[in-house]
């Protein structure tokens, strides 16, 4: 890590080159701040299943507790009003819903959310809804999980359910988040739940995560035919670590792998043939039917998450990495996870997706970073880090917007602290701190400088 400046112009001329309606927010999901994972009927998830298991977790650390989300919500709400938050993005467990995956809804599960809803509409702050962040209801994956195409009916079900309770009152619904980290990181490596391996597997969900956005789509529109809907990629910007050829390939395969596999789709494109290419002559498409996801429906915007820059080197292939590519990490400034901090990359991102897919609303549903945050003797916490990164990245979101891209919604990863899966309470994102022992929130000063940000974009 190195030290950084600021090169934003401050918070004030910051919010001048955003329109008055432009949507600020904060960005949560469910398992990784709520808590109370056997309250009120909830049945368990993959993530429960995996963080209680020996070794898979830092330290073995589980969602049990978090942030305690679960009963704390009204004070949580009134911090995101405090800070001037204009959007709040959270997701649904989808096991406190349908406990078993499937059939009978549990009302308290429902209840919950729709209390937190009404909150943030009495407080002004608009609700930009989840449905899947990567809880799965145990009960599926005991069922084969997404490996199993049967789940596009399960999430078309559990989406029609929520959007019936909630789509009166939500504008903005987002099907999946990051369907590539959870089928491969998932799937593929085995880091995050459900613990699968070989890469195949992981293209095996993808694809079945791919069938089941558009059926959950379908079902939104049924109930909500109002509703806003779009789905969550990830995208990074990538580079080849070297002028070789070979670390050319191997960043145009990660490329195609990462992202083109999700983007080609979502756009109503199919399979990027380059890449059926690449992965038939390894064997590992067999049994899937490729044709089935082209013609897509189509979305209403792009929920992008936008983190860092990735220097490719070519590698060979293995079992759980199927395309030969690896990601340099601590190269340059970094955050305290290694990743390379590239705010222009966000600008450059959103405005190649732009002109590869065409016009579509987009929102950047995450942004943020990860820095070793300590209390101060005085109770503040300094995080000038997370600010710097924070103001670089709104900057070259204006950037993006100055160049005509149609983008109209931030939302910072993350509002709290929280259990960053594999990596347990190891890895802070949040604005506001966390003692997780004594549940208190603090607001760090990257917290401070968005309500200033906020602030002065309400005064305009
Ligand atoms: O915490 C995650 C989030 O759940 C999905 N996007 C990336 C974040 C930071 O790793």
């Amino acid at each position: 890590m190195s030290a950084v400046t600021d090169a934003s112009g401050g918070p004030v001329a910051l919010a001048r080159r955003f329109p008055p309606d432009f949507a600020f927010g904060a960005a949560t999901a469910a398992y990784q701040i709520e808590g109370a994972v056997a309250d009120d009927g909830r049945g368990p998830s993959i993530w429960d299943t995996f963080s209680h298991t020996r070794g898979r977790t830092r330290n073995g650390e589980t969602g049990d507790v978090a942030c305690d989300h679960y009963h704390r919500w009204r004070s949580d709400l009134d911090l995101m009003a405090e800070l001037g938050l204009r959007a709040y993005r959270f997701s649904i467990a989808w096991p406190r819903v349908q406990p078993e995956g499937r059939g009978p809804v549990n009302q308290a599960g429902l209840d919950f959310y729709d209390r937190l809803v009404d909150g943030l509409l009495e407080r002004g702050i608009e609700p930009w809804l989840t449905l899947y962040h990567w809880d799965l209801p145990q009960a599926l994956q005991d069922a084969g999980g997404w490996t199993d195409a049967s789940l596009a009916d399960r999430l078309a079900e559990y989406a029609g359910i929520v959007a019936g309770r909630l789509g009166d009152r939500v504008g903005r619904w987002i099907t999946l988040n990051e369907p590539r980290t959870h089928a491969f990181i998932g799937h593929a490596v085995g880091r995050h739940a459900p613990g699968g391996h070989g890469w195949a597997n992981g293209l095996r969900a993808a694809h079945h995560l791919h069938l089941a956005h558009a059926a959950a789509v379908r079902a939104i529109r049924t109930v909500a035919p109002e509703a806003r809907i779009g789905v969550c990629h990830d995208i990074a910007h990538v580079i080849p670590a070297s002028q070789s050829v070979d670390d050319a390939g191997a960043a145009r395969r990660h490329d195609g792998a990462m992202h083109r596999w999700f983007l080609d789709p979502t756009f109503g494109r199919g399979y990027p043939s380059d890449m059926v290419e690449w992965y038939s002559s390894n064997g590992l498409l067999e049994g899937l039917d490729l044709a089935a996801v082209a013609g897509a429906e189509p979305i209403d915007f792009l929920a992008v998450n936008y983190y860092r820059r990735e220097r490719i080197a070519d590698v060979p292939v293995t079992p759980d990495w199927g395309i030969g590519s690896s990601v340099l990490s601590g190269v340059g400034e970094s955050t305290g996870n290694g990743w390379e901090v590239w705010p222009d990359g966000l600008r450059a991102v959103l405005s190649r997706i732009q002109a590869e897919y065409g016009t579509i609303e987009l929102a950047v549903t995450e942004n943020g970073a990860t820095y070793p945050d300590a209390i101060g003797a005085d109770g503040s916490v300094e995080d000038a880090e997370r600010r710097s990164y924070l103001a670089r990245h709104v900057a070259a979101l204006a950037d993006a917007r100055d160049e005509g891209v149609p983008v109209n919604a931030y939302f910072v990863w993350s509002l709290l602290d929280n259990f960053e899966w594999g990596e347990g309470y190891g890895a802070r994102f949040g604005i506001v701190h966390v003692d997780f022992p004594t549940q208190r929130r603090t607001v760090k000063s990257s917290g401070r400088w968005y309500q200033e940000l906020l602030g002065a974009a309400d005064a305009r």
